[in-house]
């Protein structure tokens, strides 16, 4: 006879954090928002440890290179997703790997012969108003010069003349080789009063550009998530169809973690599929999921997963419980697969880290998340709505939009994702096609979020994440309360007619 779990399946909006006490060394800027990524032994440092608990989901419309980039910096991680040939999905690992912050491959170049109204062009093009002059207008050519707006003027010079007669020669021109670092970079740039400092190969071919007005982008990031060599940290999409080709190209690329991308990872495909990659690459963090309970997390954590991903049918693009009927309020889900966690490492000694992934609308409700156990959050649609991410930025009469799909769309037909028994297509689908709310560039959006989790944190008496999810009080709300929780007064800039 079927079995009827007794808790009802909650999810976080039913929720609130009671307030703890805030003892004065709490603070904000005390907050440590570090967290386990991967397996590691119970009281021992992890091999990779987030600066920040946010990730961005594997998905076409979120996690593009620049995402990867952007989030990196600001200590967290993004997994490109693997809905796309490997050569490809190995090139946007490369581009995120081969980012060197302050260091920027040139996008505005053109060649000696090109005319003035070419140069022109490409600068309206790119917006920027200096140009790498190279032998072959690529941003790897040998370097002849360096032209910028204020070299010509369109009716003093008119736009048939030659970029060559308006350039500044290499041969006046400061320059750097390859292994000038940025602080020595950004000295060259104050110390000769310079706006932009080229960077050289051996072969007189140009590499970056470093420019006076990153500088202060420069200093912005003290948090990036970088590895031994200082290069930005990536994850990437793994599924259980081609993973023995799609693996070895990825850690070619230099990702750092890979992660299986499953709507339902409780599964013997995902289990053997974990153990050839731990039998073959054993060094290579790699993590499993969905699930959604604690049966399941164990499962995939003694088939080897370094950390689980936790939800199923929670996603703001996700129609999985509406079709098929599966999955579990993720409220519930994360409380039950934290338990089995904590449970495993008891047994064993391993403690495996889970991620609380979809189903994050609200700022708060990552904080709940944490809370409730999870290590770091995963998320789509938070991430889709900013410039980095992939969908096109669409004018609407109230602002602008972000197109965001789900990977069980027709739209990304992920296949490899769903288990659908139509080979290489989806029978039907589990994801929508939609539009979410613009909101600008990452750098600012997470600061925000990052400021409300540390103040919540504060108000819950904890300094760090790990004192945050052992020592949180959490209360059930009814609809009553849920109504008590948001403003009760006509909005200042709300028509007076408005209930
Ligand atoms: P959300 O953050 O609520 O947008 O959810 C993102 C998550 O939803 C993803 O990380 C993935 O687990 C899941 N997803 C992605 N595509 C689909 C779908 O098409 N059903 N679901």
């Amino acid at each position: 006879m079927a079995q009827i779990i007794a808790e009802v399946s909650r999810t976080f909006n039913e929720f609130l954090l009671l307030p703890n006490r805030t003892r004065t060394d709490c603070s904000a800027a005390t907050v440590d928002l570090r967290t386990a990524l991967v397996r590691h032994s119970a009281g021992q440092a992890p091999a990779i440890e987030l600066r920040s608990p946010f990730t961005s989901a594997i998905m076409q419309a979120v996690s593009t290179p620049a995402l990867a980039i952007a989030l990196a910096r600001n200590g967290g991680l993004s997994f490109l997703h693997h809905n796309q040939p490997v050569q490809d999905q190995a090139a946007a690992v490369r581009q995120v790997k081969n980012f060197k912050a302050g260091f920027v491959v040139s996008d505005t170049n053109v060649r000696p012969d090109d005319s003035l109204g070419v140069l022109a062009d490409v600068m309206r093009r790119t917006g920027h108003s200096t140009a790498a002059v190279t032998d072959d207008g690529t941003a790897t050519g040998r370097l002849l010069g360096l032209v910028t707006s204020r070299d010509f003027h369109p009716q003093r010079h008119g736009l048939d003349g030659p970029v060559g007669e308006r350039m500044t020669p290499l041969s006046e021109l400061p320059h750097a080789d390859s292994e000038i670092t940025l602080s020595d970079a950004n000295a060259r740039l104050w110390d000769e009063r310079l706006d932009c400092l080229p960077v050289l190969d051996g072969d007189g071919h140009l590499q970056h550009l470093v420019f006076r007005s990153d500088y202060a982008d420069n200093k912005r990031f003290p948090d990036q998530l970088v590895d031994a060599a200082k290069r930005l940290r990536v994850g990437a999409g793994i599924n259980t169809h081609d993973y023995r080709e799609r693996v070895p190209a990825l850690l070619e690329a230099g990702a750092d973690v890979l992660c299986f991308d499953s709507s339902d990872g409780y599964s013997d495909w995902q289990a053997q599929a974990l153990t050839w990659v731990k039998k073959h690459h054993p060094d290579v963090p790699v993590g499993g999921g969905n699930v959604v309970d604690g049966e399941a997390f164990t499962f995939l954590a003694e088939a080897g997963a370094d950390f689980v991903k936790v939800g199923v049918g929670g996603g703001s693009i996700c129609i999985t419980r509406d079709q098929k009927g599966i999955g579990r309020g993720q409220a519930s889900a994360v409380l039950d697969v934290a338990a089995a966690r904590d449970a495993f490492r008891e047994r064993t000694g391993a403690y495996v880290p889970i991620c609380s992934d979809g189903g994050l609308v609200h700022d708060y409700h990552v904080a709940l998340a944490l809370a409730m156990g999870a290590d770091f959050v995963m998320m789509g649609r938070y991430f889709a709505r900013f410039d980095q991410a992939a969908g096109a930025k669409l004018p609407t009469r109230d602002g602008f939009v972000k197109e965001y799909w789900g990977e069980g769309s027709n739209r990304a037909r992920n296949w490899q994702r769903y288990g659908q028994g139509g080979g290489q297509g989806l029978v039907f689908e589990e994801g929508v096609d939609g539009y979410v709310p613009y909101a600008g560039d990452l750098n600012e959006g997470l600061a925000l979020t990052v400021a409300k989790l540390r103040t919540t944190m504060v108000s819950c008496g904890s300094t760090t994440l790990p004192e945050f999810r052992s020592t949180a009080r959490l209360t059930l709300v009814s609809d009553q309360s849920f109504q008590e929780s948001h403003a009760n007064v006509t909005l200042r800039d709300a028509p007076v007619t408005a209930s």
